[in-house]
């Protein structure tokens, strides 16, 4: 899929700068890479040939750092951080291990005296897409933080065959396709054939008496999957530390166990093969709900048993001491996906090191912390006890156990509290009983964290109100962060050239040195470059549209940018009315003078969601209409980015002018997009939501358009009920663009297509409100054009929003985790 020239030329932003010495070492490691590691000669290699030359020579530099690393925590004994998420969304590697290594220019340079285009050749990388969202990137922008303020930090995940689907948009639909990211070979990974776990799955217990006359239980007869380890290395800035990420692969035992094969019934053995080896196929693509799938059960399940004897087995190396294992190991749960680790750590102890109970349990919540990501009822996983007792029947004793053991706590102090007891639960009682699986990461461990205040709030105040008078204080905020090392280095070389050119290069690792930006606000030098950035950003992205879709946009117009996944709760449907709100407002009035704008909308769509994949649809036959209709003239363009991943986002958040956070207030945990568009000088058009709120602390409200509900206010219509027809009725704008839509406006070949869509908003009950937010957003939106049409006035904000991001940097929240839940700065 990569490929293409590109047509900007990136200078080098963090320019340790290259030495002739440099370039001329780089140049030979190339060359002896095509020839011994690629088997090409530079007559017949092709740029794909050229990007695994120059990937091995650049491998060679990380892995240098790397052992020096791994063998300094073990000498100085420091404490590891485990970080252990089913999701690692990457993105691509090249560019980001050339800014951290200050390699940037001297490969260039290199592949240049080589005869090769830098752009071209990095094109060819297909990005490492372990993750769906916002969850698997802040995990990824988690290991570049803790290798760069250094701390000992591994992570833990699965090295999925398939990652997150290529989407394709056919007719103006969203057809999904398999991305086979491993078939030219993955240059950043070392496979560990050495490295590798048995797991198992079903069997049964057996309960007996030992020779101490003590109870025992033991699984037997359960089938057995390896998984075998491969191992990223994971620079951080300055390449002074390289921290690890381990995947895992499962692999099945008879590839380690001939014997199978001898036996007779070969091809039996390879179709058992293959099913053991699909543990690790494929990333289940959504971001929201896989109830009952037995496979994601399983992958779970996989990472954490391999991930749990890995870190024991490097425990033991140099401790004896149990007791120790709190003070060495902390085990970060990203999300509840993996909170299996609270049975597994409790059954590995008891069962097989034959530690007593209480003992484990004191270890067990001594290493774990939880993370929770999302507050929407839908996205909280159960599992049923029928899967459980089935794929895992020792794990389903021991959570029944901790539940025995935590309710008879509760029952001694609330007494008669029945309503409480099955409120916290780890059991759902009902016809189909359930395990909550946040209620066992909250209980096995001893600090949980939200990703935002007002996260952590709502947190404290809904579905965990009952923890937190249990236990308070165990529930703590620590808001989210993205690394500027991609995010700004390698992402807007040209604005961190001029920041630097202003104020040093400090702030590559000190983000807070961002606020020396103030000074420039009325430096009319700084604001032209600033203005040139930006609009050099948009003509790179207006290439791309131009490339990709044949749409031509005017660089020169607002870009409005929502680029996110597809869901209701983000509402890409309240900008959708805003859009054609202006199109009919233009269609009723030809010569009304408009500030012209250029909406682009990208995201996918969870396969089996069917309302997000019509809403794509929807944003294609909008942008058709209004894209085509000659009296729009260029006061407006809708674009739907296909495909939007962490490069295309790498391309399009320099590039934004406005950026859409218009989710439900209490809906969007934190976001992160917000963050990445605001820092690279977009305003922010957003609700009284997730970080939206911490970035209007940082930034001045002067500086963004808020709008809409509180979450407060979200409440109480949810309780008070809500009446989103007659709120339509009120408002002839919305009722005319919800009339477009819903009667075929801009579906003429299928009038009913959106009926359903639009539907939800009016008889449906409207349950995320856009009806109620809606003529708050339009207005929100003339405030913005009007100060676009003050470009003195826009990019005096938009200065000051990239100067006052400043926290929104990772570090400062690894800085956190580390100082407040994990022991280890
Ligand atoms: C059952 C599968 C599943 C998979 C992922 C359920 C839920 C999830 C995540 C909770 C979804 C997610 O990515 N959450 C996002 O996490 C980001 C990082 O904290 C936040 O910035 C986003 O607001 C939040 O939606």
């Amino acid at each position: 899929m990569a490929g293409g020239k590109k047509t900007m030329n990136k200078a080098g932003p963090a320019a340790a700068h290259s030495s002739h010495e440099d370039v001329e070492e780089l140049k030979t490691a190339i060359r002896s890479h095509l020839i011994y590691t690629v088997g090409k000669e530079a007559v017949s290699a092709t740029a794909r040939d050229w990007f695994l030359a120059a990937a091995h020579a650049v491998r060679d530099r990380v892995t240098q750092g790397w052992m020096p690393t791994l063998n300094g925590y073990y000498r100085e004994d420091s404490k590891r951080v485990y970080y252990l998420s089913m999701e690692f969304l990457i993105g691509r590697t090249l560019v980001n291990s050339l800014i951290n290594l200050g390699l940037y220019d001297a490969v260039r340079e290199a592949l240049a005296e080589l005869g090769q285009d830098f752009e071209e050749v990095a094109a060819w990388e297909v990005e490492a897409a372990l993750g769906n969202g916002g969850l698997g990137r802040l995990a990824a922008c988690l290991l570049d933080s803790m290798a760069t303020i250094g701390v000992a930090g591994f992570g833990y995940g699965i090295r999925y065959d398939y990652g997150m689907f290529t989407q394709h948009i056919e007719h103006g639909w969203q057809v999904e396709s398999p991305e086979n990211w491993l078939r030219y070979g993955n240059p950043w990974e070392f496979p560990r054939p050495g490295v590798i776990f048995p797991v198992r799955f079903g069997g049964r217990v057996i309960h007996f008496r030992d020779s101490r006359g003590f109870n025992c239980s033991q699984w037997v007869d359960a089938e057995e999957v390896m998984a075998m380890a491969y191992d990223v290395p994971v620079p951080g800035f300055g390449g002074k530390k390289v921290n690890n990420l381990r995947l895992w692969s499962a692999k099945s035992t008879r590839e380690f166990d001939l014997k199978y094969f001898n036996a007779g019934n070969y091809i039996e053995a390879v179709r058992d093969k293959n099913e053991s080896e699909t543990l690790s196929k494929v990333l289940y693509p959504s971001d929201m709900t896989e109830r009952g799938k037995e496979l994601r059960f399983k992958q779970e399940y996989f990472f954490v048993a391999a991930s749990i004897q890995d870190i024991l087995s490097r425990f033991r190396k140099s401790h004896s001491d149990w007791e120790k294992l709190p003070d060495k190991v902390a085990i970060q749960l990203n999300d509840t996906h993996p909170a299996m680790v609270v049975a597994e750590l409790m059954r590995v102890l008891v069962d097989e090191h034959e530690l007593a109970w209480d003992r484990a349990w004191e270890i067990t919540r001594g290493c774990c912390a939880y993370t929770n990501h999302t507050l929407l009822p839908e996205a909280l996983e159960t599992w049923s006890v029928d899967l459980f007792s089935r794929v895992l029947p020792r794990h389903l004793e021991i959570v029944y156990q901790l539940n025995h053991e935590f309710l008879q706590g509760v029952r001694y102090r609330h007494p008669g509290d029945t309503e409480l007891l099955n409120r916290v639960s780890l059991i759902a009682e009902g016809a189909d009983r359930r395990v909550r699986m946040a209620h066992l990461a909250v209980i096995g461990s001893h600090k949980v964290n939200g990703v935002a205040a007002i996260h952590t709030g709502l947190m404290k105040s809904t579905i965990f109100s009952d923890f937190e008078h249990l236990s308070p204080g165990k529930i703590i905020n620590l808001t989210n962060g993205v690394t500027p090392r991609r995010w700004m280095l390698a992402s807007n070389p040209r604005l961190s050239a001029l920041i630097t050119q202003s104020i040093g290069d400090g702030w590559y690792t000190d983000l807070d040195q961002l606020r020396k930006l103030e000074a420039f606000v009325d430096d009319p030098a700084f604001c032209a470059a600033f203005v040139e950035i930006k609009n050099a950003n948009k003509r790179d992205v207006a290439v791309m549209i131009a490339q990709r879709l044949g749409i031509e946009v005017d660089p020169t117009s607002l870009f409005d940018v929502q680029v996110k996944r597809i869901h209701e709760y983000k509402r890409q449907l309240l900008n959708l009315l805003h859009v054609v709100v202006r199109y009919a407002r233009i269609r009723a009035n030809p010569l009304l003078e408009s500030q012209p704008r250029t909406v682009i909308i990208g995201g996918k769509a969870a396969p089996g969601y069917h309302l997000a994949k019509l809403i794509i649809k929807l944003v294609n036959d909008i942008s058709e209409v209004v894209n085509n209709d000659p009296l729009v003239g260029r006061r407006l363009r809708l674009v739907f980015l296909p495909n939007y991943n962490v490069s295309t986002a790498e391309l399009v958040m320099p590039a934004a002018d406005l950026s859409e956070q218009i989710s439900t207030a209490g809906t969007e945990a934190s976001g992160t997009g917000n963050m990445k568009m605001a820092m690279n000088g977009a305003l922010t058009i957003g609700t009284w939501d997730g970080a939206n709120v911490e970035i209007c602390e940082e930034v001045g409200e002067e500086n963004m358009f808020l709008f809409g509900l509180t979450a407060q206010e979200v409440a109480r219509h949810r309780v008070d009920g809500y009446d989103a027809c007659a709120a339509v009725r009120a408002d002839k704008e919305l009722s005319a663009a919800l009339d477009m839509i819903g009667t075929g406006f801009f579906s003429p070949d299928e009038p009913d297509r959106y009926r359903a869509l639009i539907d939800t908003l009016t008889v449906g009950g409207d349950h995320y409100l856009l009806t109620a937010d809606f003529a708050q957003y339009v207005a929100a939106q003339e405030r913005a054009d009007r100060t676009f049409a003050d470009p003195e006035t826009w990019t005096r904000k938009a200065i000051l929003n990239v100067a006052r991001m400043g926290k929104f940097s990772s570090d400062r929240t690894v800085a956190e985790y580390a100082r407040q839940i994990w022991q280890a700065l």
